[in-house]
Order: C-alpha cells, then sequence, then structure tokens
C-alpha cells in the first residue's frame, strides 16, 4: 500500500549533470507549458502547492522529483512549447529533457497531458511519436475539462482518441476541480509500481 499523504518534494535538477540515478519507481509528467502537470501532481497528492504552478507558461524550469511514501518519484517536466523564451534558455531545457528521457531509469508510466479544449498542438504530436517510437508505457491525461461543457467533453474525448497516434491509448479526462480522473490516474499509477 502506498500511503499517498506521505509525499514530499525531493531534489530539482537544472542540468544533466545534476540528474541522479533513478533508485526507485518513477512516473512522469509531460506535456506542452501550462497545460497543468504540476497541478495534477498537487491533485493527486492532495495538496495545495507543493509543485509550483503558474498562471503563465514556462513556471516549471528544472526536472522535480517528489518522493512519495519512499516507493516511487513523480517526476514534474519543464514544459516544452514555450515560445516567450529565449534561444538559450530553450536549448537548455532541450538538453535537459533530452537527457532525462535518454538517462536510464525505472519509468514505470508516462503521464502526457493534453490540454482538452484544444486537442494536440504540432509538439504535442511530435512527443506522442517519441513516446511510441520508443515505446514508453503512456496513458494521456485530458486537463482542464472542467472548462467544457458535457458534450463538448465527449467531442473532445472522441477526436482525441481518433488521433493516430494515440489509437488504443488510455485517455483519462482529468480536472483539478474533479475527482474522478484523480482516482482513476491512482489506480492506475498503483498498478504500474506494486
Ligand atoms: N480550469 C482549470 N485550470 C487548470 C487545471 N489544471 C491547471 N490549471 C491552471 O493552468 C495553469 C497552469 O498550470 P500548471 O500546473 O502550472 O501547468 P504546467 O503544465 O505545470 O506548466 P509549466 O510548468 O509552465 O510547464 C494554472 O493557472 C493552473 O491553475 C484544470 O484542470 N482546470
Ligand atoms: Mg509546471
Amino acid at each position: 500500500m502506498i500511503n499517498w499523504h506521505n509525499a514530499s518534494f525531493e531534489t530539482s535538477c537544472g542540468a544533466p549533470s545534476q540528474l541522479f540515478a533513478s533508485d526507485l519507481p518513477e512516473i512522469a509528467f509531460s506535456s506542452k507549458s501550462n497545460v497543468g502537470k504540476s497541478s495534477l501532481i498537487n491533485k493527486l497528492l492532495g495538496r495545495k502547492s507543493l509543485a509550483k504552478t503558474g498562471s503563465e507558461p514556462g513556471k516549471t524550469r528544472t526536472v522535480n522529483f517528489f518522493n512519495i511514501d519512499g516507493q516511487l518519484r513523480f517526476v514534474d517536466l519543464p514544459g516544452y512549447g514555450y515560445a516567450k523564451v529565449s534561444k538559450e534558455i530553450k536549448e537548455k531545457w532541450m538538453k535537459l529533457m533530452d537527457a532525462f528521457w535518454q538517462s536510464e531509469r525505472d519509468l514505470r508510466l508516462v503521464l502526457q497531458l493534453i490540454d482538452m479544449r484544444n486537442g494536440p498542438s504540432a509538439d504535442d504530436l511530435m512527443m506522442l511519436d517519441f513516446l511510441n517510437y520508443y515505446g514508453y508505457t503512456y496513458v494521456v491525461a485530458a486537463t482542464k475539462a472542467d472548462k467544457l461543457s458535457k458534450r463538448q467533453r465527449a467531442e473532445n474525448k472522441e477526436k482525441l482518441q481518433a488521433i493516430k497516434q494515440l489509437s488504443g491509448v488510455r485517455i483519462v479526462e482529468f480536472s483539478t476541480f474533479e475527482d474522478a480522473g484523480k482516482n482513476e490516474i491512482i489506480a492506475l499509477i498503483e498498478e504500474k509500481v506494486k
């Protein structure tokens, strides 16, 4: 049994050399900037601001590790596709992300977030191609579901599921204001970490 209340921030890595070997099962959170990775982590852990969130894209700028009950780690990644930073900073983030994905890790599941209102961006499609190509186990959390009507939710979920890259991939509707998606994701993680 995982005690989900026993979670703490462990460390931030801002450069590839700071990434340490993964000695616990990991769950990584990936998406474009501002789609809700840090908010999803807080929601899963029942915490207000363990992971720092922001109304502006580009809030998370380092790879942040959270230890959960000594049994697994959540990895909060910086968002991609954020235009408003300098070329140097973008390159620095790219190198950091490459180093993360290339390092040998006990990565059990990737939570790939997509804004449910807009569907996948070109960057999202590239990310999905990457996950598929390298055979990562991932599920999609379709976030900000609260901003859509029930009907739009059903329609947008169907559209997402119809995308070639997402054929057969599990899509979970998620909102920080609801518990349904949270419980589904917790169950998926428990299954993978077991
Ligand atoms: N309405 C609504 N807003 C959300 C939801 N999830 C996140 N947000 C808001 O979206 C904004 C971005 O959330 P973050 O969790 O910081 O997003 P992020 O993906 O970590 O962003 P970066 O760190 O920049 O990559 C914040 O203003 C959140 O409050 C949701 O489910 N519903
Ligand atoms: Mg963040």
